[in-house]
Order: structure tokens, then sequence, then C-alpha cells
């Protein structure tokens, strides 16, 4: 019995060593992306709840608003998110995780290396697909967002209210499929608010476009640690 809580006593000082020195790494990213201007925003959901695609679609509109956007996106093993939105951004990068269920501060630092983040407005990072684990590991971002598609179940919130409560903002994905899921979008809502009350929820569609200027006018205008008013390269130009 001892013997168990000894060994669980070490996994959890691991554990927090662990986390420990990612909030040390993410704290120096979060001082690179503040003096190079960049914002940065994170993105977390359950394996095809539709990141890519909607990365695609925010980098498109960005693209269209004058704005230098890069991306970086994680994956366990393919690089086949990098390829789909390298046609539409210059700076994909992608991280193959090699089967790890997040990325951490240093892999995100070791990809942008070669990256001339003064360059940049925006930077997307697509984390790998997990509801759990990535939203533990600080990147430095500006913006921790949660994404929840239509057809995953209106009580996701609720069960995983670790990423769903301490995200900035909450996109619902695939808003083009209520009618065919029937899905509840007032219970989605309701859940929403009981687990993070009134954050800033903006509810898209990668197929159709619906919501996702919405989605870029919040992600420029919103508060911002590392630089103030991105937005007014929009509102300039
Ligand atoms: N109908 C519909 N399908 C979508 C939408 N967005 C994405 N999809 C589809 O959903 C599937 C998964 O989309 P992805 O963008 O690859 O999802 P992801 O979250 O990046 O997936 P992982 O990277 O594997 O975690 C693909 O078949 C997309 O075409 C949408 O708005 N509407
Ligand atoms: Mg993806």
């Amino acid at each position: 019995m001892l013997k168990n809580l000894v060994q669980d006593s070490n996994v959890v000082d691991l554990g927090l060593n662990i986390l420990a020195a990612n909030d040390k790494d993410a704290a120096q990213l979060r001082d690179l992306f503040h003096s190079n201007g960049v914002k940065v925003l994170n993105l977390i959901s359950a394996p095809g709840t539709g990141k890519t695609e909607l990365v695609v679609r925010v980098c498109q509109e960005l693209n269209s608003r004058e704005c230098s956007v890069g991306v970086v996106v994680g994956d366990c093993a393919t690089e086949n998110d990098a390829k789909r939105i390298s046609r539409v951004c210059e700076n994909a990068i992608q991280i193959v995780t090699q089967g790890v269920c997040h990325l951490e501060a240093s892999m995100l630092a070791n990809a942008i290396k070669d990256l001339d983040l003064s360059s940049l407005d925006v930077l997307l990072v697509e984390n790998v697909g997990n509801l759990v684990c990535p939203s533990d590991f600080d990147l430095g971002e500006d913006l921790k967002i949660a994404l929840l598609s239509v057809t995953e179940g209106e009580d996701k919130p609720l069960k995983y209210p670790d990423l769903f409560s301490s995200a900035d903002l909450i996109v619902v994905t695939k808003m083009d499929l209520v009618e065919p899921c029937e899905t509840d979008m007032a219970q989605i809502h309701r859940n929403i608010n009981q687990i993070n009350f009134g954050v800033k929820v903006v509810e898209t569609s990668a197929r159709t476009g619906v919501g996702i200027e919405a989605l870029c006018d919040f992600l420029l205008g919103a508060n911002c640690r590392n630089k103030v008013g991105v937005g007014q390269v929009n509102s300039n130009s």
C-alpha cells in the first residue's frame, strides 16, 4: 500500500515537473511572440472536429484582409494537414509528434525557429486532436480556442470541463450539419455557459463559410497580450 502511494506521488511529481518545465518554455515563447508583435492562437478540439478546415477558411479570410498568417499544425503521425493548409498559406509547418497527444512549448519553439515571426500578424497553432491533454500545455498563446462540432454531442463541454472552462473563445463547427444531426443548439449553449459563463461563442461552417468573417473580426479585435491592434491592418486597408 505504502509502496503504491510512493509510486503515485512520484508520478505526480514527474507530471508537475513536466508542466513546470513547459510553463518556463511557454513564458519564453510568449516574450518572443510579444517582441515580434505576432498574435498567437491555439486551436484545440477532438480529432475530426474541423480544425484544419477552419484554419484553411480563416487563412483565406485573413489573406483577403492583407494579414500575414503562419500556421503550425500538430499531428501524431502524418503531414496531411500542413499539405492542405499550404495551399492557402505559404508558412505552414507540420509537427509530427510520433504519437504524443498534445503540443508542448518546446515543440513549437523548435518548429518556428526558421520562421520570420516579425513578418507575421497572426500565428495559428492547430493542436493535436485531443480534448484532454493539450489544454494543460501552455504554448505562449494569446487565445486558447476550443472547437466543438455539432456532430459530437451537446454534452462535450460538461464532459471535458478543463478545456472548455479555460478557453478564451469557443468555436462551434459544422453548423451546416445541425439539421441532419438534429443537434440541440440551445442545449450546447446552456452547457457552454454552465462550464464557462459568458465566454464568447462563434458558430461556423467551413463548408458554407457561415461565421468565418465574424470569427476573424473577433480574432483580430480580441484583446491581445502580444500585439495591440492587429485589427488595424483590416480597418486601415
Ligand atoms: N459538413 C462539414 N464538414 C466539415 C466541416 N469542417 C470540416 N469538415 C469535415 O470534417 C472532417 C474532419 O475535418 P478536419 O478539418 O480534418 O478536422 P480536424 O479537427 O483538423 O481533424 P484532426 O486534425 O485529425 O484532429 C473532414 O472530412 C472535413 O471535410 C464543416 O464545416 N462542415
Ligand atoms: Mg487537422
